[in-house]
């Protein structure tokens, strides 16, 4: 297995298959996580401001393309930058990375990506790199976390389709681009087998999935959040992502997959969860606590509604947890492992979390 010096996400794998079917990051999972070109002439700062503002907004989102969009601003506001000295750029990329870390709490990928980056580049700082043979390294680092991390959804495709068999019916929640690469590298090996998803309120992420697979030509059908139990007994294997994952296997994904996991329970049917290995939570290794995203009413109820009904307090977490025990099997571009068994591959991975910072 490959580790690199330095803890983060230096074990992303080197150089994966490629897609079955060619198409790594399907249809509107190819959301924005690009900085246009233009934008590479922008001031560094106003580039991370952007991408700050949409993973904020939710107009980026999904663990794994947070964590590339973040890495494409770190690339931008280096080919953009300004600094004289070595320590100017990387003062002002730790800077940078500060702010972007704070875009969204829970998903584990959005530091992890950003530490990949700013310690490569301190380690470049210590080696006495000059700015521009810096700036070059923090270019590649970012390049290289974008590529590794494509690379991992595309290995969990490829690992997480062998479970899938013809005559299943596949539950899955939310929207998730390793668990639609996993649902699409099955389809191309011609397995034949349905798809159930969840709307997944308050924001219906469950649409987005269920457009995807259709368009490719699954069988699909959206249910309510709250249909879930009505269906199970129909149901032969849950497959949800992550974005975060504990030190003693409990998931934190989208809002209402605890739920799922234990209504799944209930019926023996298999749960899963495809991940890559910047999904898991390092710092959870020293007793840290994953924070649960608590976004806006709005999303939930109209602001009129709000005004009539004054008395009312709306919550909206995103995020809840699953414990380790309502779940079969984690799904990880490095092999499959049971969600008790994570730490260990989140101690080979992260041999130092002490050395990671706040997040
Ligand atoms: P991928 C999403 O969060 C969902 O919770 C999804 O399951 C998870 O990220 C992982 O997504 P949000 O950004 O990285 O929609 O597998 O709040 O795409």
């Amino acid at each position: 297995m490959l580790r690199l010096a330095e803890p983060g996400v230096s074990s992303l794998p080197a150089r994966p298959p490629p897609s079955v079917h060619g198409d790594p990051l399907p249809g509107a999972n190819r959301e924005r996580f690009s900085i246009p070109s233009a934008k590479l002439i922008q001031l560094p700062d106003s580039v991370v401001e952007d991408t700050f503002a949409a993973i904020k907004s939710m107009e980026i989102r999904g663990a794994g393309r947070i964590a590339r969009a973040a890495a494409e601003a770190l690339k931008a506001s280096a080919l953009a930058s300004e600094a004289r000295t070595p320590l100017q750029l990387v003062a002002e990329l730790t800077n940078q990375g500060d702010r972007l870390r704070e875009a969204r709490p829970t998903a584990v990928s959005l530091p992890n990506s950003v530490n990949f980056v700013l310690m490569g580049a301190n380690r470049g700082l210590a080696g006495r790199l000059k700015t521009e043979a810096l700036r070059r390294l923090v270019v590649s680092l970012c390049d290289d976390f974008i590529e590794r991390s494509t690379n991992a959804v595309n290995m969990i495709g490829e690992i997480g389709a062998k479970r899938i068999v013809n005559g299943d019916l596949v539950l899955t929640h939310c929207n998730s681009e390793a668990v639609t690469q996993i649902l699409l590298t099955a389809k191309a090996q011609k397995k034949e087998f349905e798809v159930m998803v969840t709307e997944t309120r308050p924001r219906y992420q469950g649409r987005i999935t269920a457009a995807i697979l259709a368009k490719k030509g699954l069988e699909v059908s959206l249910i309510p959040d709250s249909a879930s139990r009505l269906y199970m007994h129909e149901v032969d294997k849950v497959i949800v992502g992550a974005d975060a994952i504990a030190s003693n296997g409990a998931v934190i994904n989208k809002i209402g997959t605890s739920t799922l996991a234990v209504v799944a329970h209930e019926t023996r049917t298999r749960f899963y969860v495809a991940a890559e290995t910047y999904k898991l939570s390092p710092k959870t290794l020293l007793g840290d606590l994953v924070e649960i995203e608590q976004r806006s009413p709005l999303e939930v109820v109209s602001e009129k509604w709000m005004r009539e009904n004054p008395g009312v307090k709306v919550k909206n977490p995103s995020f809840d947890v699953t414990p380790a025990e309502y779940i079969d099997l984690i799904i990880t571009e490095q092999g499959v492992y049971p969600a008790q068994g994570i730490v260990f591959l989140m101690k080979e991975l992260y041999p130092e979390p002490e050395r990671l910072g706040s997040r």
